[in-house]
């Protein structure tokens, strides 16, 4: 795709002073305040924020949008939290709640196809982890293949686990990275803002437990995502609070790899009164994110999440990467209403969604770095 930001902005095409000032600081890789990013919330017009938005995507990855072999592993669905957002979650020994033993997790592994390349592990916190458990679940995948990525535990568990253990993160990740975890996954950041998280998601680690957690992981030498779950109760300056302060922890480690807006969906939860935002509304709030986290090297779109649809009209919003091939292995958001239920697209689906949409498809390993 052209990009078509300089022209706009040589040619005077962007009349409106506020949104030129903004437009040059893009422009010339310039970062933009949080009052900025209030502006274009909730006043730019759709299109100049795609304008934005790829012109900064452009610079960062040029044409290319990644996606990757991947498989989910859910190893438990029983959690000590209660969010209010959660469609997952069951109480121990109540009906459809599980947890996966060594074996079942070892047999998993052993019918994976030879060309996934990352596992994704997350789940519910299991009364009864332990970090012993997590070490065990890690080294049972790492004996069985040897190359696989795994990119393992929201740092809700980790925090669950390593307080459990009464051991500080470093050591925690000392061990984990020594039976072979590669990165953390981006969940349970949920929005930052300690009054919001307090009425979805009381009992869950605190913001600064959550920030600590990652900044303890790129320390120790793994990179991790970031997530934002928006379009619930929160509003735009919540959000922006959110994305300030992963912009800042960004600048001290440079350890985020990825950052993933996820979409509050309504169905089966306690916040089910709630309606859900418009497409529209995805679509700014990836602009934005592309806009504001200047430091941030990729923003993902997570199709099982959004749809393949959406997901593949999102490239033009600043996202360069829609996660995976999925292979029918994850229930967390098709539970609480996704548009995908039985998640899984092949190489070639990928690849014609990314390519249809103008840009070249890259199939890529957990770092970025390119198969082949
Ligand atoms: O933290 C739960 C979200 C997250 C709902 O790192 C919901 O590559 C919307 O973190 N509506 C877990 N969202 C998933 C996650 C993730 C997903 C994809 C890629 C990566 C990555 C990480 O799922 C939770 C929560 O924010 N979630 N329930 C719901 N009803």
């Amino acid at each position: 795709m052209k990009d078509t930001l300089p022209f706009f902005v040589e040619n005077n095409f962007i009349e409106n002073a506020e949104e030129k000032k903004i437009a040059e600081k893009v422009l010339s890789s310039e970062r933009i305040s949080p009052d900025e990013a209030y502006y274009l919330y909730t006043k730019a017009e759709l299109g100049l924020l795609a304008l934005l938005a790829s012109h900064i995507k452009d610079k960062k990855t040029g044409n290319n949008v990644f996606f990757i072999q991947n498989i989910h592993l859910e190893p438990t669905n029983i959690c000590v939290c209660n969010c209010r957002f959660c469609s997952y979650r069951k109480k121990n020994g109540t009906p459809g709640a599980w947890r996966l033993s060594l074996d079942e997790i070892a047999e998993k592994i052993y019918q994976l196809d030879k060309a996934i390349n990352e596992i994704h592990i997350t789940g519910g916190t299991h009364p009864e982890a332990t970090l012993t458990e997590y070490i065990d679940i890690v080294k049972t995948i790492r004996n069985i293949n040897r190359h696989i990525h795994i990119k393992a535990f929201s740092a809700a568990e980790l925090h669950y686990v390593f307080q459990k253990e009464k051991i500080n993160y470093e050591e925690g990740f000392r061990l984990l990275i020594g039976a072979g975890l590669g990165s953390i996954p981006g969940g349970g950041a949920e929005i930052f803002d300690e009054e919001i998280r307090r009425k979805i998601c009381p009992d869950k680690t605190s913001s600064t437990e959550w920030l600590n957690i990652h900044n303890s992981a790129h320390r120790s030498g793994i990179f991790s995502n970031a997530t934002m779950l928006y379009g619930h109760i929160e509003n735009y300056a919540h959000r922006i609070d959110h994305m300030l302060r992963l912009r800042n922890l960004q600048d001290i480690t440079s350890g985020f790899n990825a950052f993933i807006p996820l979409k509050f969906k309504n169905q089966n939860n306690s916040m089910s009164d709630l309606k859900e935002v418009s497409l529209l509304e995805d679509l700014r709030n990836y602009a934005v994110s592309r806009i504001f986290l200047d430091n941030f090297p990729h923003i993902k779109s997570y199709w099982p999440m959004l749809g393949k649809e959406a997901a593949q009209l999102s490239l033009s919003f600043g996202v360069d990467d829609i996660d995976g091939t999925i292979n029918n292995s994850t229930k967390i958001y098709s539970l609480a209403g996704a548009q995908e239920t039985s998640p899984h697209m092949n190489v070639e689906e990928l690849k014609k969604i990314i390519t249809d949409a103008g840009y070249a498809p890259v199939e890529r390993y957990s770092d970025y770095s390119p198969v082949n």
